[in-house]
């Protein structure tokens, strides 16, 4: 082998190991949650039909998506043991009886709705959630396709924008695939997500 050709041969095996150990230490995710405010949080009060009180809502910025936690007691006979579909909405609103002034899904591109869908999700569709026999619901769901707070360039939406965002939960279960809602039937609490620091 002449001198070239081992020369070569060294340069091309180092690119090879400086590949591998590239892998061994992946770079944190880039994307646009990194360039905000990782551990940002947010909160709000979850109400039932008739205004009660039944728990809350935390949600929290992590360098990818948002870790959001629900915590609730009580809710109504008819919404126990049974799974329910969760969707952010994108108003900021739960003054209504039946909480349609939350408006619809946070659904800037136009995305079907479902997390098995095809040609979703859009930015609203979460897993569904398990209401216990006695009422109680203890929660914890990530999405990557919001985040709290920052500039919105219209494809990952904000949810403490201009008019807020609603965490709504409805009636049955989401079936991930059909449309508009999967299905999941009327809104049977609400809350309005809020910003958490101390401004
Ligand atoms: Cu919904």
């Amino acid at each position: 082998m002449s001198k070239f050709n081992t020369a070569l041969l060294l340069a091309v095996s180092g690119l090879a190991v400086s590949a591998c150990s590239a892998e061994s230490t992946p770079a944190p995710i880039a994307n646009k949650a990194n360039e905000l405010v990782p551990g940002a949080s947010a909160s709000g009060e979850l109400i039932g039909r008739d205004r009660s009180t039944l728990g809350s809502v935390s949600l929290t910025q992590g360098s990818s998506g948002v870790l959001i936690r629900i915590e609730a007691s009580g809710l109504s006979e008819d919404a126990r043991g049974a799974w329910h579909g969760v969707h952010l909405h994108s108003v900021g609103d739960c003054s209504n009886e039946d909480f349609t002034s939350s408006s619809g899904h946070i659904n800037p591109s136009m995305r079907q709705h479902g997390l098995l869908n095809a040609f979703g999700p859009d930015n609203a569709d979460l897993s569904n959630i398990w209401v216990a026999e006695d009422g109680s619901l203890h929660a914890e769901l990530h999405t990557t396709r919001v985040f709290l707070e920052g500039p919105d360039d219209g494809t990952l939406p904000a949810l403490l924008d201009g008019d807020g965002s609603a965490l709504v939960i409805h009636a049955g279960p989401d079936d991930q695939t059909s449309q508009p809602i999967g299905g999941a039937g009327a809104r049977i609490a609400c809350a309005v997500i809020m910003t958490s620091s101390a401004d």
